[in-house]
C-alpha cells in the first residue's frame, strides 16, 4: 500500500468519453486495489454522467463508489492540496491549488495519452522542474516495461463477468461490437457483412454513429432497442452501457471495433480480435499512432498483412470487400495471436501499480 494515502485527480473533458473513462477507471482502481483516498475534480459533470451513472448533477460535491467527486469550477476551495496530484492529459491545474501544492510539497504527475510509439519510453517519467519549486513528471502509459503500463484491474481477463450481468446469446453467429468514430466506413463494413457466408450479429452501443447506421438501413433515425436485418447482417442497437457491461460485451463478442484510448485497452483485456480506430488528429498523427501500435502489438504475428490492411482501411474511411474478406480468412490466426498477446501484456505491471511505486520513489 502507498505511504501517500490522499491523491487528487483532475479531469477536463475535452471530447467524447475517453478522458473521464480513463480517470474513472484509474480512480476506482487506486482506491480498491491500493487503498487510496481519491478526490476527483471534473469540469463537466453532465458529460461525466455517461460514465459515472450515479452522479447527481445538482450536487457540486458528492461521493460515488467511494470516490469523492467535486465539480471543478471557480467556487471550489483549492487551498489544500493532496500529497499526490494527478493532472490528466495536460488539463492544467488551478493557480491557487498550485500554491497549495508547493506548500505541501506535493508530487505532481501529468498522465499522458496512450501511444505505442517508440519515443514514449524515452519521455516516460521525465521530470520538468517548475518555477514554484515543484517538479512536474510526465507519466506515459504504454505497452512495454519501459513505459507507465496499461490500466488493468487485478485478474481482469478472468473477472470480466464478475462485475456485470451482461450476456449475449450463445448462438453460433459471428458476434461483433461496434464503437467507432462517424468517419469510419460503416457502410462498407455493413455491405460486406450482409454478404457474409453465415449470420453476423452486430451490437452497437448508442453513440454518435447512429445516423450512419440509420442511413445504411434507409430510415430517418434510430433508437436504443432497434433491430435491423439485411441478408446475413443483424444489427442490435444497445443503450450506452456501463463500463462493466461494455467490458462484458467486448468479452462476449468474437470481434470488437474500438476507438480512442480506453475502449482500445479494454479490447485487449477482452482477449478477442479487435480493430482499433485512433482518435482523429491533424497531420495524420493518428495514422502514425496506428502503425506504431500494429508494429508493436503484432510484431511476432507472421500473418499480419490482412489485419494491418483492415486497420488502415477502417481508419482512412474506406473498407474494400476483399480487404474485409482477407481479414475474415485470417480470423482464426488473429484470434489465437490476440489472445496470447493479451495474456503477455497482462503479465506486465499495470499502470496503477506502477504509478503507486513511482510516486513512492520520487
Ligand atoms: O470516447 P472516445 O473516443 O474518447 C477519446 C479518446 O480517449 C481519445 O484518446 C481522446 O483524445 C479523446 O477522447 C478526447 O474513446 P475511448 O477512449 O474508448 O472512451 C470511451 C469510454 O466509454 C471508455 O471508457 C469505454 C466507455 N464506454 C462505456 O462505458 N459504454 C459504452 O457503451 C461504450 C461504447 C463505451
Amino acid at each position: 500500500m502507498s505511504k501517500l494515502k490522499r491523491w487528487d485527480i483532475f479531469c477536463k473533458i475535452v471530447d467524447n468519453f475517453g478522458d473521464i473513462g480513463v480517470c474513472w477507471r484509474l480512480a476506482r482502481q487506486l482506491h480498491v486495489e491500493h487503498g487510496l483516498q481519491i478526490r476527483l475534480f471534473i469540469d463537466d459533470l453532465e458529460a461525466a454522467q455517461a460514465i459515472i451513472t450515479s452522479l447527481n448533477l445538482p450536487e457540486s460535491h458528492q461521493v460515488c463508489d467511494e470516490i469523492s467527486i467535486t465539480k471543478w469550477d471557480d467556487k471550489v476551495d483549492f487551498s489544500h492540496a493532496a500529497k499526490v496530484v494527478i493532472e490528466t492529459f495536460s488539463c492544467g491545474l488551478p493557480p491557487i491549488y498550485l500554491t497549495a501544492m508547493a506548500r505541501q510539497k506535493s508530487k505532481w504527475i501529468n498522465l499522458e495519452y496512450l501511444s505505442a510509439e517508440l519515443w514514449v519510453a524515452d519521455f516516460h517519467a521525465k521530470p520538468s522542474p517548475q518555477a514554484n519549486g515543484l517538479i512536474r513528471y510526465f507519466y506515459f502509459p504504454g505497452f512495454t516495461e519501459a513505459t507507465g503500463g496499461l490500466i488493468r484491474e487485478k485478474n481482469v481477463l478472468e473477472n470480466i463477468h464478475h462485475h456485470s450481468d451482461f450476456r449475449l446469446n450463445d448462438e453460433r453467429d459471428l458476434k461483433v461490437s461496434l464503437f467507432c468514430y462517424p468517419n469510419a466506413p460503416i457502410h462498407d463494413l455493413f455491405t460486406a457483412l450482409q454478404a457474409n457466408s453465415h449470420k453476423v450479429s452486430v451490437y452497437v452501443p448508442a453513440s454518435n454513429i447512429l445516423p450512419q447506421i440509420a442511413d445504411f438501413f434507409g430510415v430517418d433515425s434510430i433508437d436504443v432497442g432497434d433491430y435491423f436485418c439485411r441478408d446475413n447482417l443483424h444489427v442490435h442497437v444497445l443503450p450506452f452501457l456501463s463500463q462493466a457491461d461494455y467490458d462484458a460485451l467486448l468479452s462476449d463478442c468474437d470481434l470488437n471495433f474500438v476507438r480512442g484510448e480506453d475502449s482500445w485497452v479494454r479490447a485487449i483485456w477482452a482477449g478477442k480480435p479487435f480493430i482499433w480506430q485512433p482518435y482523429l488528429q491533424s497531420e495524420h498523427t493518428h495514422i502514425k499512432k496506428l502503425n506504431a501500435f500494429l508494429a508493436l502489438f503484432y510484431a511476432n504475428f507472421s500473418e499480419k498483412q490482412a489485419l494491418c490492411e483492415a486497420h488502415e482501411c477502417w481508419s482512412v474511411g474506406h473498407m474494400p470487400k476483399d480487404v474485409w474478406q482477407a481479414y475474415l480468412d485470417n480470423f482464426k490466426a488473429i484470434e489465437a495471436y490476440t489472445y496470447q498477446q493479451a495474456k503477455q501484456c497482462a503479465n506486465q505491471l499495470d499502470l496503477a501499480a506502477k504509478l503507486v511505486i513511482f510516486c513512492n520513489k520520487i
